[in-house]
C-alpha cells in the first residue's frame, strides 16, 4: 500500500470499509450480471439515436443548435452530391480529378456506411487499394509509388490519357471444421493490379469502414487510448496493443493515429481532408496539391482546377462537422437472455480485451454532446498483430503489414439493414460475423480457438450478440 494511504488509516475498521469499497468499484466496473444501465446508448446519452431504418448510420446527434443544423445539412450535401470536372457552371463543386476513385464520399460510403469489395466482373469503387515503396516518407509515413503516389486511382478525368487501371480480385475458398465437427469456409482474396507498371509495389485494399461517431472516437484523451496498449505484453495474456504514431499535416507534429484501419489518420478533420485530395482530386487549404505524382505531374499539372483550393475552408468544415456530429445508433434487445449470455461469453473469451466495451470521452471543441460520454464502441484504438492471414505486408507509420486497429464494433448489427450486406473486415473478405472471427490471428490466436471450442449454442449467443450492436 501506499505510505501515504497507509498513514490516514487510523484503523482496521476502516480496512474493511476500504476493501468493501474497492469491491464495489470492481463490480461496477464489469457487471458480470447482464444488462448494464444505459448500455443501449453506444454512443453516449447524448450521441445516440435509436433508429433501425435503413438510414440509422446518417442522423445527427440530437440538440444541434440551428447554425450546426444547417452546418450538418450543407456538409451532408457535400458529402452526397458528386463533384464535377473543372471547369464547370456549378463552381462549388468543380475540380474532380485529374484521377480518383469516387465522385462523391458517399459512392463509399453508402448512407454514411461502408463500402464492399466488388461484385464479380465490376470495378472495385468503395474498396480502395493504398500503395506504396519500400522507405518511409519525410514524417515515417508510406513511401510514395513512383508516378502512381500512396493511392490506386482507377478513374480519371477526361483529357487524361489513362487511369492507372483497376485491380482484379478473386477468391478461393479455404474449407475448416470446428472441434465439434462443424464445418466452415472462409473465401481468402487474391489482388493483382491489372497496371503492369506497378508491379513489386507494395499494396493494400481497404473497404471504406462505417463513418458515424467518428467525433466521440476524436474526443477520446489520447491518454486513455495509451492506456490501453500493453506493447511488451507486461501482463502476460499473449495481447499487446499499440498505438500508432502519424503525421498530422494540420498541426505538423506526430499524433496519436484514430482513423482508418492501420490507425493512419490523427483526426476527423485530417481523414476528411486526405479523402478528399487521395480519394476524389480535391484539394484544400490542409492539403493544397493535387494528387499527382512524377510524369502525372508533368503530364497533368497544367489541367484545368476547380480553384486553389478546390473546396473553401468555409465548406470543408461544413463536411469536417458532419462527419463528427454523426450520431451513433442505438443498440436493441439489449435484455435479451441471449444478447446477454453473448456478451458475457464475448468478456469471458477474451473478446474484449481488444474490443474493450467501455470508455470515456473528453472534451470535444465543437460540440458538447460528444464531450464526456460513456461510449460502447468496443475497440481500443490500437494496432494488434493479427497474424499472417490478414496481413497485407505494408507497413503504415509504425504499424507493421499484419497489425490492424481493432474496429469499432458499434452499428455493426445494422450492416445489412443500412448497406444490404455483411461483409467485413479491412477488405471485406469475410461474408459475416462468424467468418470475420475465423480470421482472427495472431494475438487474437488463442481466443479465436477459443470461440471455435465453444458450443454451437454459445457460438450464436455471441453473433446474436454483435448483431445487437
Ligand atoms: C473511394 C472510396 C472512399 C471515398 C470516396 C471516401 N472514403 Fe472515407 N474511407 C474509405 C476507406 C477505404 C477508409 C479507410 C482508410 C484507411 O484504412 O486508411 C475510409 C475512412 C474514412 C473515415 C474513418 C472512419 C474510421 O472509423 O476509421 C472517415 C471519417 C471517412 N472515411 C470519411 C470520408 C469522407 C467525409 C469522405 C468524402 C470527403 C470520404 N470518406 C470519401 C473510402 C472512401
Ligand atoms: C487481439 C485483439 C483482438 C481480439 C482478442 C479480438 N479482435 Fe476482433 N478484431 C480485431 C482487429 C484488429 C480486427 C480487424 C482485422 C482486419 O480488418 O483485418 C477485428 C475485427 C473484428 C470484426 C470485424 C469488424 C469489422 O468492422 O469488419 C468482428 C465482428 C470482430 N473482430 C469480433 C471479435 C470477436 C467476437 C472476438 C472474440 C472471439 C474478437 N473479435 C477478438 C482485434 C481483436
Ligand atoms: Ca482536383
Ligand atoms: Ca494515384
Ligand atoms: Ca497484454
Amino acid at each position: 500500500m501506499h505510505p501515504s494511504v497507509k498513514h490516514i488509516l487510523p484503523g482496521a475498521a476502516v480496512m474493511a470499509a476500504l476493501l468493501v469499497f474497492f469491491m464495489s468499484c470492481n463490480k461496477h466496473s464489469y457487471n458480470k450480471e447482464g444488462y448494464e444501465p444505459n448500455e443501449e446508448y453506444s454512443g453516449g446519452q447524448e450521441a445516440t439515436v435509436f433508429d433501425e431504418s435503413v438510414n440509422a448510420f446518417g442522423n445527427a446527434v440530437p440538440g444541434l443548435s440551428l447554425e450546426e443544423n444547417s452546418d450538418f445539412v450543407v456538409g451532408n450535401s457535400f458529402n452526397r452530391n458528386p463533384w464535377v470536372t473543372a471547369p464547370s457552371s456549378t463552381v462549388a463543386r468543380d475540380g474532380l480529378g485529374p484521377f480518383f476513385n469516387a465522385v462523391s464520399c458517399a459512392s463509399c460510403h453508402g448512407k454514411d456506411g461502408r463500402g464492399a469489395p466488388p461484385e464479380f466482373g465490376e470495378p472495385a469503387v468503395s474498396l480502395l487499394m493504398k500503395l506504396s515503396v519500400n522507405g518511409t516518407d519525410a514524417h515515417g509515413g508510406p513511401k510514395p509509388a513512383d508516378n502512381f503516389g500512396t493511392q490506386l486511382n482507377p478513374f480519371s478525368i477526361q483529357g487524361v490519357g489513362e487511369s492507372e487501371g483497376n485491380v482484379n480480385i478473386s477468391y478461393y475458398e479455404m474449407p475448416g471444421t470446428y472441434p465439434d465437427g462443424t464445418p466452415y469456409s472462409l473465401r481468402v482474396p487474391v489482388y493483382s493490379l491489372q497496371n503492369p507498371a506497378l508491379s513489386g509495389v507494395m499494396t493494400s485494399p481497404r473497404v471504406a469502414p462505417y463513418m458515424g461517431g467518428t467525433g466521440l472516437i476524436d474526443a477520446l484523451p489520447a491518454a486513455l487510448i495509451e492506456s490501453f496498449a500493453d506493447p511488451s505484453d507486461a501482463n502476460g495474456d499473449g495481447i499487446s496493443g499499440r498505438p500508432n504514431y502519424v503525421w498530422d499535416e494540420s498541426t505538423q507534429s506526430m499524433r496519436l493515429g484514430r482513423f482508418g484501419w492501420k490507425a493512419g489518420a490523427p483526426s476527423v478533420k485530417i481523414q476528411v481532408a486526405a479523402a478528399f485530395r487521395n480519394d476524389i482530386g480535391i484539394t484544400s487549404s490542409i492539403f493544397p496539391t493535387e494528387n499527382l505524382y512524377g510524369t502525372q505531374l508533368t503530364q497533368y499539372g497544367a489541367l484545368p482546377n476547380g480553384g486553389s483550393p478546390e473546396i473553401g475552408d468555409d465548406v470543408f468544415a461544413t463536411v469536417a462537422f458532419y462527419t463528427a456530429a454523426l450520431a451513433v445508433p442505438g443498440r436493441r434487445n439489449v435484455r435479451d437472455a441471449e444478447v446477454l449470455k453473448g456478451k458475457q461469453l464475448f468478456n469471458d473469451i477474451g473478446c474484449a480485451k481488444c474490443h474493450i466495451g467501455r470508455m470515456q470521452t473528453g472534451t470535444h471543441p465543437l460540440l458538447s454532446q460528444l464531450s464526456n460520454q460513456v461510449i460502447r464502441p468496443y475497440s481500443d484504438f490500437l494496432l494488434h498483430d493479427m497474424g499472417e492471414g490478414l496481413s497485407d505486408n505494408r507497413p503504415e507509420y509504425s504499424a507493421t503489414g499484419r497489425e490492424w486497429r481493432t474496429p469499432p464494433l458499434w452499428g455493426i448489427g445494422l450492416l445489412q439493414t443500412v448497406n444490404n450486406h455483411t461483409y467485413l473486415l479491412h477488405d471485406g473478405r469475410a461474408r459475416g460475423y462468424e467468418e470475420a472471427i475465423l480470421w482472427h490471428g495472431g494475438e487474437a490466436e488463442k481466443i479465436k480457438n477459443a470461440f471455435m471450442d465453444l458450443s454451437k449454442d454459445k457460438r450464436s449467443a455471441i453473433i446474436t450478440f454483435l448483431r445487437s450492436l
